[in-house]
């Protein structure tokens, strides 16, 4: 029993003088730099700066910051300006962002000395710049109607649509006759809302033009603003002018 004892009690030390060991051994650096995210515009050139990162060691080792991932790698470089107890890296782009492919860039930096890892995620949000122009879902619009369409009556919806963001992607619809290639189209008799692209009768028709042609545009609210244009063709079938 003695010596049951006795061994127990090694036991207990041994363990305890271990774990005492590994507490005190795991230090990881230190990280200071300590954002919850930053961004940067899209289409940002290829080694762009966006962070410094700070990080230091608590056992007096040299450290040194790594991306912690294939993702975060692909994505990025580190530039060392300082390495030792305490480190200073810059972050510079190795891509350029695209909002419209990837609205946040996930990076995880690894600072690591002799007696550890230490992890930190900065979600990199890209903010939109206004490089899509808008585009509208046909070609060419078409309706056909009777003679007896009245004033107010919503003739035809037009559709564009722009994959930017916010005002880049806020589309003004206007509307003018395709004078181009119908010099004889009138100009008044339908209109378009501007924020719906919603064609309606504006006057009352006049006997004597069976097609109204129109090209309307889609504008996007961006600086520099982006223009797309479609055609627009309003039949109207009257019975009531022979030849
Ligand atoms: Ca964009
Ligand atoms: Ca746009």
């Amino acid at each position: 029993m003695e010596m049951i004892g006795s061994c127990l009690s090694m036991v207990v030390i041994y363990s305890l003088y271990f774990s005492t060991n590994a507490i005190l051994v795991h230090k990881p650096p230190i990280i200071h730099t300590n954002h919850p995210y930053l961004n940067i515009y899209e289409n940002s050139p290829i080694g762009t700066s966006f962070v410094v990162i700070e990080a230091s060691s608590q056992t007096n080792d040299v450290v040194t910051v790594t991306p912690h991932d294939n993702a975060t790698a692909a994505r990025i470089s580190l530039v060392p300006v300082k390495v030792g107890v305490n480190s200073t890296y810059m972050a510079l782009t190795k891509l350029i962002p695209d909002r419209e492919t990837e609205r946040i860039w996930y990076l995880t930096f690894q600072a690591h000395d002799s007696h550890g890892d230490t992890l930190w995620t900065l979600p990199l949000h890209i903010d939109d710049v206004n490089d899509n122009a808008p585009f509208f879902v046909h070609d060419h619009f078409h309706a056909v109607f009777g003679f007896g369409l009245t004033v107010g009556t919503k003739a035809l919806h037009v559709t564009a649509l722009d994959v930017d963001e916010g005002p880049n992607a806020a589309i003004t619809y206007s509307m003018k006759p395709h004078l181009v290639t119908h010099p004889s189209s009138r100009y008044n008799a339908f209109d378009i809302d501007p924020s719906t692209g919603d064609i309606t009768l504006k006057e009352a028709l006049q006997h004597g033009q069976s097609v109204y042609h129109y090209q309307v545009n889609a504008t996007d609210g961006g600086i520099p603003q982006h223009v797309a244009s479609a055609l627009v063709d309003i039949s109207i079938l009257d019975f009531g002018v022979i030849g």
